[in-house]
């Protein structure tokens, strides 16, 4: 039997939490052959720890053979103790009349500090991976604290924007979802972020050839995946829950993956048109369990580079409210 991992969640009492646990538990993100620790972190707040403590009995009567223990916590420096990955799930949400520079900075002082405990508790090889929103800028300011583990180590999740894109094309064309490959997303998880359909295959074929509907594409493809949080939202009553522990999901686990190819948010190097350090969702190929390369060489037409110009920026824009946070 391998030894178990350790994964910390924050976050865990939440509605995302809620769905992700079980299956993390149940062996669907690291395998059936993988035991796990859940090292679960909560806001100090005592509803939070109330409901924290509940979730914990309920995965303890689901007798997974895999859980090989649970630590609830609202300590950091436990949370994340030794922790082989950790998942940051819990964030603030913007409140109503908020400005988002103020939810930015709020979000930042809590990922400065979880980036500080991580860098200083866990375990040698931690990976991070972010759900929290703003996502992408909670990652950028989670690494720009860690002096230890690599700036690679920390991503940010595109990949229920992935997932989204897919199911689109697929019932556009009414084709099995496997059919549909190569979708990555470029840049922002936010209304900005660009599903790249003109490198996306059906079948085999070229997505545009197939769908013969450029202004399809561009136009409703596009905002359907852009907005779809915010269709969940009108329709629920509450963001997306399962939906988005199912992309973390599959997020991990294909980064797990070796050759598995997928949409990351990772540190730019200036590829593909965005500044350099901000993090970019883009197609990545996993190399050894937890490491990846990003994957170069797809061409960008003019329409392709303006939508991706307009997420960088807006990336960028993000950088400069907290760039005082983290210089
Ligand atoms: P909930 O409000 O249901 O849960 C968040 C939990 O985090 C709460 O239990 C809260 O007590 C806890 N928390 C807050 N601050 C914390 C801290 N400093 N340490 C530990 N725990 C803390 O939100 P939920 O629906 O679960 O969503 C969580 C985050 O995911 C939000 O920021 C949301 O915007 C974001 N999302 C990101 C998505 C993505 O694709 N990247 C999609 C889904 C989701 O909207």
């Amino acid at each position: 039997m391998k030894s178990p991992l350790r994964v910390a969640v924050t976050g865990a009492a939440g509605q995302i939490g809620y769905s992700l646990l079980f299956r993390i538990a149940s062996g669907a993100m690291f395998g059936p052959d993988q035991p796990v620790i859940l090292q679960l972190l909560e806001a100090p707040i005592e509803k939070a720890i109330k409901a924290l403590e509940g979730v914990a009995m309920e995965l303890d009567d689901c007798a997974f053979p895999l859980l090989k223990g649970i630590v609830q916590t609202s300590d950091a420096s436990v949370g994340f103790k030794d922790a082989n990955w950790c998942l940051l799930i819990g964030a603030k949400p913007r409140g109503p009349g908020m400005e988002r520079a103020d939810l930015l900075k709020d979000n930042g002082k809590i990922f400065i500090a979880q980036g500080q405990v991580i860098d200083a508790v866990a375990a040698a090889d931690a990976r991070v991976a972010v759900v929290g929103n703003p996502a992408n800028t909670n990652c950028m300011i989670a690494a720009s604290q860690a002096k230890r583990l690599p700036a690679e180590r920390f991503t940010a999740m595109v990949r229920l924007d992935q997932n989204r894109a897919q199911t689109q094309l697929a019932k556009k064309t009414g084709v099995d979802l496997t059919a549909v490959q190569d979708i990555f997303i470029y840049g922002n998880h936010s209304p900005t972020m660009f599903p790249a359909f003109a490198h996306a295959k059906i079948n085999g074929q070229s997505a545009p050839a197939v769908i013969k509907d450029d202004a399809w594409l561009q136009g409703p493809f596009c905002e359907i995946v852009g907005k779809r949080g915010a269709a969940i939202i009108a329709a629920r009553g509450a963001s997306s829950a399962a939906s988005a522990a199912n992309a973390l999901v599959d997020h991990v686990r294909s980064l797990v993956t070796p050759g598995a190819v997928h949409s990351v948010a990772v540190k730019s190097e200036g590829r593909y048109g965005f500044d350099a350090n901000v993090w970019a969702g883009m197609p990545v190929r996993t190399t050894t369990p937890g490491s990846y390369e990003v994957i170069t060489g797809y061409e960008m037409d003019a329409f392709a580079q303006s939508k991706i110009a307009a997420t960088n920026k807006e990336l960028v824009d993000e950088r400069a409210f907290v760039a005082d946070m983290i210089s």
